[in-house]
């Protein structure tokens, strides 16, 4: 069954036709520039779908499963990979006398 459409990438669900895995789906469309957030979490079903995180489990938002210190839902606003440890950014104050890095 094919759970939706992105470009040239589309997400499936290959157990739809196994009986004990069956699962039930609302089908319709949306646009792009309002996708479906069904667990209201923040983040949308496509991006969660496509991250391997719950559409339907509103509790994965405030996860941090590569341990980054960025929850998924921070991760999702700053648009970076959920599973990819991203480092803190480095802020310089720089002297406006000399340009010299201040400690
Ligand atoms: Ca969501
Ligand atoms: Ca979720
Ligand atoms: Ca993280």
């Amino acid at each position: 069954m094919v759970l939706g459409v992105e470009g040239t990438q589309s997400w499936r669900d290959d157990d739809a036709l196994d009986q004990a895995l069956r699962r039930f789906y609302r089908v319709g469309t949306r646009p792009l520039t309002a996708p479906a957030d069904s667990d209201n979490d923040g983040m949308d079903d496509v991006w969660e779908l496509r991250r391997g995180l719950n559409p339907l489990n509103p509790a994965d938002a405030l996860e941090d499963p590569d341990g980054d210190g960025y929850s998924n839902l921070e991760e999702y606003l700053a648009r970076t990979d959920p599973h990819a440890f991203n480092p803190a950014p480095q802020i310089a104050i720089h002297s406006p006398r000399d340009g010299g890095v201040l400690p």
